[in-house]
């Protein structure tokens, strides 16, 4: 069992992170750069230490402080949050070297699943349906061109190194194959510093459907539903829901027993996420799998009941799973939405500042997570993300109507958010009527 845990993180899931340490009597110790000293996961952790200035490489990326703040303290755990280190297998690697257990798989996990070329050729190997594409890596243009002509266009390049939308470019054409084929060479190049790259045939205005797993390392695995996550704008989700609509029951099982199945055949430990792209047909194809505890993770708990952070942590311990898959059941329906200080009239730039008022919605199944309070300064060297609404109704509508009534009462002063944004999304016909996809923002708001 775990009794002391440092966050390696800052803002709502430090916060998170914290309250279920705190709920389960593990101690806990903060970590904050000299530009979070007021901030709200110093305050209510334990201990807390500052490992550098404000930018993110000089703090929350650096792996040498953050360590030295594990053995000074005596953490006997690190948990990474999202983000930052969550997915870096070279820091999980460095934690398990000096004996700090992190919470998440084993580091070889992480670097296999980091690599999407590989990971997608390891699932497949596991029986879970891929999208049809390269084999492995893709070479040359002429090989390029010649699968292209296979599998037909539309198709997409994908750098291995990528990743939640980074590295991504479709060609419709031949001749602008030819062209993206150089400019996703480039682009992953820079920024990767791996040009490997993959080609699939690309799904045209898919659904983002989601599968939530927890393992622990006793070769017991379970599924909790999926989270469709496909309304968001520029690859950066925007609003999440769970059960998705556009599964049946047949499919959902389907889909939950083969992410267990690949989970328990690559030796997968802790929380993890199966990402699916599901066409007009409800095929489903495994896109990625994240390794870390998502921003969106709350829709899942608030249909299963269970504490995802509480699992990683008493999985990290080496306890066993409590429940097999016949335990969990879903009750009802769950929406988030994430509130961002950004300005929509000003293409969604960040809009960092003073918040100099504050009142926040709550009641009959509403949930806010966040790290912000009145007189709370947003700085501006870290994502924009402040809030996070959850709401668990009966049904879909009775989630739409809890969203809006909470959003209405929402009032944050000083800085510019996307709240009314949110509030738009909510009263879209074609989103009340379950007609959406991943291009939905574009379609419906430009
Ligand atoms: C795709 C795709 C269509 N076909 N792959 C974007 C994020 C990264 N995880 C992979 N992504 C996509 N891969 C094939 N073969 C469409 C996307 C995609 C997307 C996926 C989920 C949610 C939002 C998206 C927005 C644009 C593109």
């Amino acid at each position: 069992m775990l009794k002391k845990v440092l966050i390696a993180n800052r803002g709502e899931i430090a916060v998170r992170i914290i309250r279920a340490c705190r709920e389960m009597g593990i101690r806990t110790v903060a970590i904050y750069s000299e530009v979070d000293k007021n901030a709200l996961h110093k305050t209510l952790a334990d201990e807390a230490i500052c490992i550098g200035p404000a930018p993110s490489n000089k703090s929350y990326l650096n792996t040498k402080a953050i360590l030295e703040a594990a053995c000074l303290t005596g953490a006997d755990s690190i948990h990474p949050g999202f983000g930052f280190l969550s997915e870096n297998a070279n820091f999980a690697k460095m934690c398990e070297e000096i004996g700090i257990k992190f919470i998440g798989p084993n580091y070889k996990i992480i670097e296999l699943l980091g690599n999407k070329s590989k990971a997608k050729e390891t699932m497949k190997n596991a029986g879970v349906p891929v999208v049809p594409g390269s084999d492995g890596l893709i070479y040359s243009k002429e090989q390029a061109v010649e699968l292209a002509k296979k599998i037909k266009y539309p198709v997409i390049l994908k750098a291995s190194a990528g990743g939640g939308g980074r590295g991504i470019r479709i060609a419709y054409s031949e001749r602008e194959l030819l062209k993206e084929y150089d400019i996703v060479k480039q682009e992953a190049s820079v920024s990767f510093n791996d040009d490997s790259i993959y080609m699939e045939k690309y799904i045209e205005n898919p659904r983002h459907v989601e599968i939530q797993i927890l393992a622990d390392e006793h070769k017991n695995c379970v599924h909790l539903g999926e989270r469709d996550c496909s309304v968001q704008r520029r690859n950066q989700k925007v609003l999440e829901e769970t059960p998705s609509s556009i599964l049946d029951n047949k499919t959902r099982k389907k889909m939950g027993e083969i992410a267990v199945k690949a989970a328990l055949e690559i030796g997968y430990t802790n929380a993890g996420t199966m990402e699916f792209l599901v066409d007009k047909n409800k095929d489903f194809y495994f896109m990625e799998m994240n390794t870390r505890v998502q921003v969106e993770h709350p829709v899942t708990e608030m249909v299963t009941g269970l504490d995802i952070i509480k699992e990683q942590i008493k999985i990290a311990g080496g306890e066993k799973l409590e429940y097999t898959q016949k335990d969990i059941t879903f009750t009802g329906h769950s929406m988030e939405v994430r509130i961002n200080a950004e300005n929509p009239d000003k293409n969604f730039m960040p809009c960092p500042g003073t918040i100099t008022g504050l009142h926040l919605p709550g009641g009959n199944g509403v949930r806010v997570d966040t790290a912000i309070y009145a007189g709370y300064t947003v700085p501006q060297n870290y994502d924009s993300m402040l809030m996070k609404i959850i709401v668990h109704g009966k049904t879909r509508d009775e989630s739409i109507a809890k969203m809006k009534s909470a959003i209405a009462e929402l009032v944050i002063e000083g800085i510019d958010t996307n709240v009314d944004f949110l509030y738009k999304i909510l009263e879209n016909e074609n989103f009340k009527n379950n007609n959406y996809n991943t291009s939905f923002i574009k379609q419906e708001f430009g």
